[in-house]
């Protein structure tokens, strides 16, 4: 009845219009985000410094970017053209994996230059609120941050940084500092690669203090371990490490541990931890880095206790490069994934090979029902991936 009148039918569209309205200004300004799988990127406004016809190009609604255009933007800070950088080398696509190659070798003389951390320990312990506070502070030190993550499960997953936006937004607003999402992926060797690739980008890109967090459990500490400078391990108050959930090797591992949540009435209780962990810590053996590992407390929801993190992670870097650990460790480092890439892109090609395909599941089938030995199958499957 109401909306029969011209005039009524007016009022009703306009005063719909009006309410739908930050609804079509929310989805124009999502659009406009640089990388709609980066939930932290700015908008356009930090293409600032950049030559115009660049950003133009940098924009997400456009085309991937040549390999030139996203290493200018890249080696000119630019945060949208390393984003779309990392997105490019995510790709699954086997026909953008030479570009892709090319831009991770041509970062490759401007990387180097940063600290990398490694953050783990058990679910819920404080990673990514330690992350936020840890950053927030490495900004006000004048460093830039970059955060990435391990984490082999999947996007979605309910630990993955992408759900952690909302603890990341003041430090993924900031425009030193740089938040990326973890890579998906089904392998934790491809995700791990992806990350240890991004490093470089970042690196490219300025950032000099770069954080990585564990997102997994089980196999993604060790990824992460092989490829940062300094391991730091969070605990929790009160738990010893069998209830905390932590291997003697994640332990055995790390440069540094942190009782975070010193904060309310679990005081007493990390102080507690602490006093246990230093006392443990001389039972183990000693560090190839020749480093003591020592025992902190923190908050990272005050927060409190980043400076003295800080310091560790400085004195430690200052003492390993002095005694030539820290170049040592990233040799290593670069030996093992060397290993990796091998190995991971022989399975690749094994697993494609279309005979290898066609007769792979006769062949376990065989060997499940004990027809075949495994050895005859995997001889007989090597055989014809080698022919
Ligand atoms: N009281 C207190 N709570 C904290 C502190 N740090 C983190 N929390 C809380 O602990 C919960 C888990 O924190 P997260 O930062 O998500 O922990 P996480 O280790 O990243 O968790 P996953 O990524 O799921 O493994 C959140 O509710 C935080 O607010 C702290 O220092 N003190
Ligand atoms: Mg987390």
């Amino acid at each position: 009845m109401l909306i029969s009148q011209p005039n009524s039918k007016i009022l009703f569209f306009s005063t719909l219009y009006e309410l739908l309205k930050p609804l079509f200004v929310g989805v124009k300004k999502f659009n406009a985000l640089p990388d709609p799988e980066n939930p932290h990127f700015p908008a356009d406004q930090e293409f600032s410094g950049l030559h115009p016809q660049w950003r133009q190009r940098l924009r997400s609604d456009r085309p991937t970017p040549s390999t030139e255009e996203l290493l200018s933007g890249i080696l000119a800070g630019d945060r949208v053209a390393l984003g779309r950088a990392i997105t490019l080398i995510e790709s699954q696509r086997p026909d953008q994996r030479e570009s892709a190659r090319q831009l991770v070798e041509a970062c490759l003389p401007q990387a180097g230059r940063s600290i990398r951390i490694g953050i783990t320990g058990s679910p819920g312990v404080g990673k990514s609120t330690f992350i936020e506070a840890f950053g927030l502070y490495l900004l006000q030190q004048g460093r830039k941050v970059a955060v990435l993550a391990v984490d082999p499960s999947s996007r979605s997953s309910k630990g993955s940084i992408l759900g952690d936006k909302t603890r990341m937004e003041e430090l993924g607003r900031h425009s030193d500092a740089f938040v990326r999402p973890s890579p998906a992926g089904d392998s934790l060797g491809g995700v791990a690669q992806k990350t240890r690739e991004a490093i470089y980008l970042c690196e490219a890109a300025g950032y000099d203090a770069i954080l990585v967090e564990t997102v997994g459990v089980g196999q993604s500490e060790t990824a992460v371990h092989s490829m940062v400078d300094f391991f730091l391990l969070l605990l929790l108050p009160g738990a010893g490490d069998e209830l905390q959930g932590i291997k003697r090797g994640i332990v055995e591992m790390a440069d540094l541990l942190v009782v975070n949540k010193t904060d309310g009435d679990r005081v007493e209780a990390a102080r507690q931890t602490q006093r246990a962990y230093r006392n443990a810590l001389h039972l183990f053996p000693a560090k190839e880095s020749g480093q003591p590992v020592q025992v902190l407390t923190c908050s990272a929801l005050q927060p409190s206790g980043m400076a003295e993190v800080w310091k560790n992670v400085v004195d430690f870097q200052q003492s390993v490069t002095a005694s030539g650990y820290f170049e040592e460790r990233r040799r290593q480092q670069a030996a093992f994934w060397l290993e990796e890439s091998i190995q991971r892109q022989l399975r690749e090609w094994f697993d494609r090979h279309p005979e290898v395909r066609t007769a792979w599941p006769e062949v376990r089938q065989k060997v499940a029902q004990g027809e075949w030995s495994s050895f005859k199958g995997a001889a007989y499957l090597l055989d014809l991936f080698k022919q």
